[in-house]
């Protein structure tokens, strides 16, 4: 492991990046298995805590979703960025970054907490929030901005010095999400400040709700991928040694982060397959190119079998599959490869799941029931927050100067977790197949005999749900006991930043297409014109102005919501 002396000011903001979040995520546990107890009808809502339904999925979404998200990303790449590129990045902007996110959330947290702002996690019209909750997001978004521009000196001055030679793939990585996350913010910003922002402070009374779903897709999709790439990152550079081997393919590496920049975003319409006004044909093009944006992960997908294999017979494994029994699953010092192999697996079924919601005729069967919520917890609740988990607990380890104490529970929570999430996630599956619905109105009148909405086959759906979401929350519960015991424990070793050293098949050099960024980016904003003209051009033309502001755990009338 190699490492370099990381500045005070900087390794204390990376701190703080996870610390915020983890301590809000306390929250957002509760509230995601309450959510688990509601719909399987155990409570009512506002039993626990006095919050009421939407209110609680709410805090649940917008903290496990995008605060933490959003947080760990920046951490992670101010990690990634000091690390790889040998050198500190600029205090004053880190720390403003910092600032930025922590007022942007404290702001949005207010009217959540207030129940003012019970959208989900999303900008969806007509669900209308608090002017507050739009503007702390709005700040949010910049302090990630800010920290994303903090990278760019040192990007250039690494450049400058290693002439020829290839930028770690970890960089690569990194700056492809924000370049990502850089474009895909532009429309939520539109949306936020062009049409939620003036509906919310009374400025308008009506704002046309298509166009305003037509951004914040373009923002909703590829926000997933801001999600996935920085645990991409910790699947190419640091499994395979955490496995015993080296990466099968730099390239194929390089090329995955590439076709994310230029596929992940034309794609949003997918998620209105069912949305009147806008045609069919804008459909196809964006089914399309949800096909392709698959691509890169089936690429991973090999390209790390590929790695593992590498490692297993590196050990002595022998046939078509020994080497799967030869990877440290429980070697609680090497506790990284299985918070990565867990999510992984389940990425498998996430990723199926995926390719069924972008199927035009399955979505019809699909969309709008539990089945949603079942894929995109195969997802972000499985890849992406293992990887947050054991790279929060890497990170805070490292930068504490402490050892990981519990190691043996501690390599246990990613099993734990991907058993209560394979029941969580089939549960909701299982419901949505037979009709189940994603979201509910008040008092679950699914559940309700005497309602037409009832199916008893709702009742197994919801428990065993509920099942997983318990078994979900004690392996949450385990993981904050070690985080925290670590935290506490005396320190030991020297604070430092590091990262396991990762070696490729490949050599230094590097190839043509994959020199250079810009001209990926310049492909991405074609193929985004390309999508997205039609689709804003027939949400103008189609979209019907004036459906009312909705708040649903407050559905005040309409006159006093202005
Ligand atoms: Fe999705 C809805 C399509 C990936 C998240 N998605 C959602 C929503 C969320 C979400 C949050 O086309 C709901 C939004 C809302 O509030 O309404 N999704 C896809 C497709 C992919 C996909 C095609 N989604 C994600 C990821 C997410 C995420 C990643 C979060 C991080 N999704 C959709 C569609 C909808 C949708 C429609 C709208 C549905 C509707 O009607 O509302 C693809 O990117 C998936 C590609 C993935 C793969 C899997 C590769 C497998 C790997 C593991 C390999 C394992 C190894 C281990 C190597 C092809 C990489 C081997 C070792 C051993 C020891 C076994």
């Amino acid at each position: 492991m190699s490492s370099v002396t990381i500045s005070n000011t900087n390794k204390n903001i990376i701190l703080a990046e996870i610390f915020v979040p983890m301590a809000l995520l306390t929250l957002g546990i509760y509230h995601g298995m309450l959510q688990t107890f509601y719909r399987a009808g155990f409570i009512q809502a506002s039993a626990f805590g006095g919050l009421e339904y939407y209110q609680g999925l709410t805090l649940h979404g917008v903290i496990n979703a995008i605060v933490l998200t959003t947080f760990f990303a920046v951490a992670f790449g101010n990690a990634v960025m000091i690390h790889y590129l040998n050198r500190n990045i600029n205090e004053k902007m880190n720390m403003l970054s910092l600032l930025l996110m922590v007022i942007g959330t404290l702001l949005a947290a207010y009217p959540m907490l207030t129940n003012q702002a019970s959208v989900l996690y999303t900008f969806y019209p007509p669900l209308k929030a608090h002017p507050t909750f739009y503007i702390g997001a709005t700040l949010l978004v910049i302090g990630s901005w800010v920290a994303f521009f903090n990278w760019f000196l040192p990007y250039k001055a690494w450049q400058k010095e290693n002439p020829g030679k290839k930028m770690p793939l970890a960089v690569i990585g990194i700056m492809t999400t924000f370049i990502i996350w850089f474009i895909a913010t532009i429309p939520v910003a539109v949306e936020i400040l062009g049409f939620l922002l003036p509906w919310s402070l009374g400025l308008v009374d009506e704002i046309n709700i298509l166009l305003t779903r037509v951004l914040f897709w373009f923002f909703g999709h590829p926000l997933v991928y801001f999600w996935l790439l920085p645990v991409y990152v910790m699947y190419y550079s640091i499994l395979p040694s955490q496995a015993g081997g080296k990466l099968y393919s730099d390239y194929a590496g390089r090329a995955a982060f590439m076709l994310f920049i230029i596929l992940s975003i034309p794609v949003g319409v997918h998620h209105q397959f069912t949305e009147p006004g806008i045609s069919q044909g804008t459909k196809l093009l964006h089914a399309i190119f949800t096909f392709g944006v698959a691509l890169p992960s089936f690429l991973t997908a090999f390209t790390i079998a590929a790695s593992l294999e590498y490692a297993g017979w590196k050990k002595g494994a022998r046939g078509l599959f020994g080497w799967m029994g030869k990877l440290p699953y429980f070697d609680g010092n090497r506790y990284l490869f299985a918070y990565l192999i867990c999510g992984l697996i389940i990425f498998i079924f996430g990723g199926i799941g995926g390719i069924v919601n972008a199927s035009y005729t399955m979505n019809l069967v699909v969309h709008n029931t539990a089945w949603i919520p079942g894929h995109f917890h195969l997802t972000v609740a499985g890849p992406v927050f293992l990887g947050i988990l054991g790279m929060s607990l890497y990170l805070v380890s490292a930068l504490m100067g402490k050892k990981v104490q519990m190691k043996g529970w501690n390599v246990a929570v990613p099993y734990l977790w991907t058993f209560g999430l394979l029941i969580f996630s089939g549960g909701l599956k299982y419901g949505g197949l037979i009709g189940e619905p994603r979201r509910t109105n008040m008092g679950m009148t699914y559940l309700n005999p005497d309602s037409e909405l009832f199916k008893p086959e709702y009742i197994m759906s919801t428990h065993i749900t509920a099942i997983g979401g318990i078994i979900l929350f004690l392996a949450a519960l385990v993981f904050f006991v070690v985080l925290v015991k670590t935290m506490l424990a005396p320190k030991e070793m020297e604070a430092t930043l590091g990262f396991p050293e990762e070696e490729s098949y490949h050599d230094e050099k590097n190839i043509k297409p994959f020199e250079r960024l810009t001209p990926w980016v310049v492909v991405a904003l074609v193929l985004i014109v390309f999508a997205y003209v039609p689709a804003i051009n027939e949400a103008v033309k189609n979209g019907k102005k004036g459906s009312p502001p909705y708040m649903p755990d407050n559905p005040v009338p309409v006159e006093n919501t202005r």
